[in-house]
């Protein structure tokens, strides 16, 4: 089995209070052998082969633990309609919108939505990006939605990035046809046939105005929860709909979102220990104003994760570092509650133990930067400090 040590290294593990300088780290495999101060570095390990890092940052693989990167086609007319004053809603309504990238979407191949996912998937894994989640949702009927799992399938085996997949079918309702009936007779049944096929990880759904209401995801978490999948959920997006509150019912991994989280939503999730996944890009692109309740997830032990939403209309984006200083600057996370949002909490909010952190055991998915301080992974904009990332321990 391959060994190194990484030695001077700045260590910045969001576990630890604070970074060690001069530290180590040990790769056996895929795996971390050890992490921490050089000086403390186990006897067993002098003789392996070392890497000297020159001081470089070390932290986590960042992970990004909510995108929608499988897709067709573009949205930019709908941004400039935006632009002209029209809100996300309305254009929703009049057709337009998630439904205009499920025609894309279904009149694309399976090699053509590769194609199209991989350029954005090299864009995150260029910043050390080294887990990605993909969800379905721009297919609406059985035949895409198991196409768009299965290429998100594929983006693991073309690149060097483990991929969790999220099944998406209750995203929209599908252009005539009835919310209720849609979910029933196609979603559900749908949600079976990906998971007969291994290409369910977990499930999530749209709990929004424009899309479903809580009795309708609570029969897809039900059919979930009897496939033994987790579920998660977009949740008070746009509106204070009773989302996030179900999520927490179900003991879900997560609740993404929650501009419209309630300080008792706040306290739900904590008790279910469901993390809040929060996602600036689609702040940002939607021009809305009211942001998540931070305090109130900070004061009740609520776990932020951070993520880039990675879609063709509310957050054409595909930084995930980007997104760590979205988090602080429009959401009021410090720079360390960043670092953590990509890696320890995105992790659990894809059921994560292995990953997310430097400790002994977990996969040595790292990412080395040319920074000295790990709030200068939040503080720039548009500038990329990856030196090096190692992605189940080899350097890639
Ligand atoms: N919320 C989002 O931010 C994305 N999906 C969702 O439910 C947006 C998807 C899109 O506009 O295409
Ligand atoms: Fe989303």
């Amino acid at each position: 089995m391959a060994r190194q040590v990484l030695s001077g290294a700045t260590l910045a593990c969001p576990t630890l209070p604070a970074p060690v300088r001069d530290g180590a780290v040990a790769v056996e495999g895929d795996r971390i052998r050890w992490a921490g101060p050089a000086a403390e570095m186990p006897q067993d390990l002098a003789d392996w082969p070392r890497r000297d890092l020159g001081g470089r940052l070390v932290t986590p693989a960042p992970i990004d633990c909510h995108t929608h990167i499988v897709h067709a086609g573009s949205r930019a007319r709908e941004f400039e309609m935006r632009l002209q004053g029209a809100s996300y809603a309305e254009i929703a309504r009049a057709g337009g919108g998630i439904l205009s990238t499920v025609t894309a979407t279904r009149g694309a191949s399976e090699a053509a939505l590769l194609a199209e996912a991989l350029p954005r998937v090299d864009a995150l894994i260029a910043e050390g990006v080294c887990t990605l989640e993909v969800k379905s949702g721009y297919g609406l009927d059985r035949e895409t939605e198991l196409r768009m799992l299965r290429v998100a399938r594929a983006i693991g085996a073309a690149r060097p990035v483990r991929v969790r997949t999220s099944y998406l079918g209750a995203h929209a309702v599908p252009p005539g046809a009835d919310a209720d009936a849609y979910i029933d007779d196609i979603c559900i049944p749908t949600l079976r046939a990906a998971h007969a096929e291994g290409l369910v990880d977990a499930v999530d759904g749209f709990c929004e105005g424009i899309a479903f209401d809580t009795s309708q995801i609570a029969r897809v978490f039900e059919a979930a929860g009897a496939l033994g999948l987790p579920v998660k959920l977009h949740a008070e997006q746009l509106s204070q709909m009773g989302g996030t509150a179900l999520a927490a019912r179900h003991g879900a991994l997560s609740a993404d979102h929650v501009e419209y989280a309630t300080e008792d939503d706040a306290r739900a999730l904590a008790a279910a220990g469901t993390v809040a996944v929060l996602l600036p890009g689609a702040f940002y692109t939607l021009r809305e104003t009211q942001a998540p309740p931070v305090a109130a997830f900070r004061a009740h032990g609520v776990a932020m994760a951070l993520s880039t939403d990675c879609n063709p209309g509310s957050s054409p984006m595909t930084s995930i570092l980007l997104a760590m200083n979205m988090g602080c600057t429009l959401f009021g996370l410090t720079p360390a509650e960043a670092l953590a949002g990509v890696t320890v909490h995105a992790a659990r909010a894809l059921g994560l133990e292995d990953c997310g952190r430097i400790a002994p055991g977990l996969r040595a998915d790292l990412a080395v930067w040319d920074v000295g301080d790990p709030a200068e992974l939040a503080w720039r904009i548009g500038f990329n400090p990856l030196h090096m990332r190692l992605f189940g321990g080899m350097a890639c």
